[in-house]
């Protein structure tokens, strides 16, 4: 049974056996996430200070203005991820195409692949905002011995085996789900430790924030734009509050914590929405579902999506269960 303070080593030892067919590799690998989220936290802390913020000149696979961070955190986390001998394969939002692990006897035995947002919302990074490391984990399902295949890692989210996100904030902490339930640990920079500070996340049924960027309104199908007049209407515990941080992580930890719902919609400029499935959307839907809320694009359950490439993009509803099904609603009517 969790218990406030475990460290987050004692918690993965006393839960391993909560993971079925883990003979720890599992937890070699959430403990490796952690390191490399203690590296990228120590720079994130003092971005200010040294010449690491501003753009690294590059753009990424999106064509965005790669910030010194974002390289900085994903060479971090490949590096990390390739020294614990289970992973087989990486995708990252910095990177075009996977990178293929072959293991130290080049004998492509590791199970698992993991999917990764290296630093989520990094443009909020020069104006001190807080921003979000995002994991996806799953098994390979090409033949053991073989190099990672793209199928590994266009697995619907239905079969994650885990997912979580690091949220470099106020403090910093790691949530995340092996698919019983979700914890939150909180990083003591002193001791360089993460603490259990928030046993079994739930997500509150209902919510009275919505988060959406309403600068894209005029641009959003009518379905969303009727659910937003929702919120804004004066009726029972509406109006709701509007809160939006443009960093997703903080904007659905918070969500998660205090109830409501966070939007990424498609709009006549982005028939898609911004958001990717593999390694933002479908690792917050698993992290939102065990906590109890809902996660879909407007119609269908997110980790009922099948993916056709590693960066695509898809609509985004999700948080506290009844707000979800009350803007599925209002989209249905169109
Ligand atoms: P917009 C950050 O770039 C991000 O991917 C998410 O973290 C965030 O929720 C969203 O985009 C913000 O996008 O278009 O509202 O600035």
């Amino acid at each position: 049974m969790a218990r406030i303070n475990q460290s987050l080593g004692e918690f993965i030892i006393e839960n391993q056996k909560e993971f079925a067919y883990s003979s720890g590799e599992l937890s070699r690998l959430i403990n490796s996430i952690r390191l490399a989220a203690k590296m990228v936290n120590h720079e994130v802390n003092k971005a200010g200070l040294v010449d690491i913020t501003g753009s690294a000149g590059g753009v990424n696979t999106q064509g965005e203005d790669q910030q010194k961070l974002d390289v900085f955190a994903n060479d971090v986390f490949i590096r990390t991820l390739t020294n614990r001998e289970i992973v087989c394969g990486i995708a990252s939002e910095e990177n075009e195409d996977y990178i293929t692990i072959p293991g130290n006897n080049s004998d492509h035995k590791n199970k698992y692949v993991v999917l990764i947002d290296p630093l989520d919302g990094s443009s909020n990074i020069d104006v001190n905002v807080s921003v979000g490391t995002i994991f996806s984990i799953y098994r390979r399902i090409t033949p053991m011995g073989t190099p990672v295949q793209e199928e590994d890692f266009l697995q619907p989210g239905n079969l994650q085996v885990a997912a979580g996100y690091i949220i470099y904030g106020t403090s910093t902490m790691l949530v995340y789900t092996t698919g019983h339930g979700v914890n939150g640990f909180t990083l003591n920079p002193a001791l360089g430790t993460y603490y259990l500070s928030h046993p079994n996340m739930q997500f509150p049924e209902d919510g009275t924030i919505y988060s959406v960027n309403e600068g894209n309104y005029v641009h959003f199908p009518q379905g969303i734009k009727d659910y937003i007049k929702y919120c804004q209407q004066e009726e029972g515990n509406r109006p709701y509050t509007s809160r939006y941080i443009g960093s997703l992580v903080s904007d659905i930890h918070r969500n998660m914590i205090k109830g409501g719902i966070y939007m990424y919609p498609k709009s006549s400029t982005s028939q898609n929405g911004k958001l990717r499935l593999l390694y933002e959307c479908n690792p917050m839907a698993f992290i939102i579902e065990q906590a109890g809320g809902k996660a879909s694009d407007g119609v269908t359950r997110i980790m009922d999506l099948k993916p056709t490439s590693l960066h695509e993009r898809v609509p985004f509803i999700c948080g506290s269960k009844n707000m979800v099904e009350k803007a599925e609603e209002f989209i249905a009517k169109y």
